[in-house]
């Protein structure tokens, strides 16, 4: 493979993986504003960036389960109505490194800041489905149900030099609500090479693998996509499962991802002066979930205290209520007094009620992916 006509990236990000290229940024630089600059937004590739350079002969084919295949160009897709969503993308990797220090996973490590928050701006798929002859709220009742796949024009070692694909289901992607989305835009900036120009697959609320970057085709297809990326990684397996004995066939693709929270304020192992100390950090669930209490901790978890949530600096935040940001983080803060070296925990509560584990080793798994487990940093406390 060729990396030789890679984008130039910001020389803050961590970089996880060179070739590849799969970085983040610094987890204070994430709290800093609600809408992740591009520059500051997590890369994670599978291959070389592809470059588009002609973009008038550049096309989306839709074809499979449909009367009459279709090639869609860009022109067609700004045709459309264009929505903007603000939608949180998180890899399925966030918090690898912290789920391998208790035992070894296979993966990029990342620290905390594999996710963003972005203005995706773009047409629906729902409406651009439609165009093909598939209603809105379609749904299918045959078994298993058809599925939407996305293929890319990237290449990648896992599809044996085949391009990056996914699938998300018919009823999600002709749901208008669902907001999926295929975004010309991030951040009301034509999306750049690194997050898939011209045009990618947005799905809110699911673990980012489902985001096809650089996309080339749309299939409907009876069954969910038979992809590495579906069938042979991102699943969510116990923690009895090794490489031995693994059947990978027994669990279904991971799709929305569950309650998370981490504290961005304060690195691990973070050295502060005794007194006061502001906690803050960001909070998100999947599948359109708001987040309904942050709890932090200054004694390693016996006792907590409710943060703040916001995501308008001023504006009361309320789970799920339409003036809230389904689909968005949320960022909390509280002050808290800290007197001696001490472990300060967060966690979150979904509107579903749904809490996170209190230990990684509940949900450790080969694959090291959706460690959501209580966040925790050591402080250090002298003067
Ligand atoms: N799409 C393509 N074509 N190739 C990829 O390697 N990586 C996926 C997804 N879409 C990937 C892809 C994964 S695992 C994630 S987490 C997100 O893109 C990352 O999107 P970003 O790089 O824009 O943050
Ligand atoms: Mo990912």
């Amino acid at each position: 493979s060729d990396y030789s006509q890679e984008p130039p990236r910001h020389p803050c990000l961590r970089i996880n993986a060179k070739e590849p290229f799969n970085a983040e940024p610094p987890r204070s630089v994430l709290i800093s504003s609600y809408v992740t600059p591009v520059d500051f937004f997590y890369k994670r590739n599978h291959g070389p960036i592809p470059l588009v350079d002609n973009i008038e002969r550049y096309s989306v084919s839709l074809n499979g389960l449909i009367e009459n295949p279709k090639e869609l160009f860009m022109k067609d897709i700004r045709m459309l109505p264009k929505y903007n969503v603000t939608a949180t993308l998180q890899c399925a990797g966030n918090r690898r490194t912290a789920m391998s220090k208790t035992r070894t996973v296979k993966g990029v490590g990342w620290d905390v800041s594999a996710l963003g928050n972005a203005v995706w701006g773009g047409a629906k798929l729902a409406d651009v489905l439609e165009l093909v002859g598939i209603p809105k709220f379609s749904y299918s009742t045959q078994k298993g149900g058809k599925h939407v796949e996305f293929v890319s024009i990237d290449r990648c070692k896992e599809e044996n030099g085949g391009p990056y694909k996914a699938s998300i289901p018919l009823d999600q992607a002709s749901n208008p609500e669902a907001d999926v989305l295929l975004a010309y835009e991030m951040n009301g900036e034509p999306l750049n090479r690194d997050h898939g120009y011209p045009l990618r697959v947005v799905v809110p609320g699911v673990i980012g693998a489902r985001s096809v970057k650089w996309l080339d085709s749309i299939s409907i297809i009876a069954e969910e996509c038979q992809g590495f990326f579906m069938q042979k990684d991102y699943k969510m397996f116990p923690p009895s499962i090794n490489w031995d004995n693994i059947d990978w066939s027994t669990r279904r693709p991971q799709m929305d991802f569950p309650v998370q929270c981490v504290i961005c304020s304060l690195e691990d192992v973070d050295h502060i002066k005794p007194g006061k100390v502001t906690v803050s950090g960001y909070a998100v669930s999947g599948g359109g979930r708001g987040i309904e209490r942050v709890d932090v901790s200054v004694d390693g978890g016996k006792t907590f205290v409710e943060a703040t949530r916001y995501q308008k600096i001023g504006a009361p935040y309320v789970a799920d209520s339409p003036s809230s940001h389904k689909w968005a983080w949320v960022f909390f803060e509280v002050t808290v007094d800290v007197r001696q070296n001490t472990e300060i925990v967060a966690k979150a509560v979904d509107s579903a009620a749904n809490v996170q584990p209190e230990k990684v080793e509940d949900v450790w798994n080969l694959r090291g992916i959706l460690n959501t487990s209580w966040h925790r940093v050591q402080v250090r406390v002298g003067r």
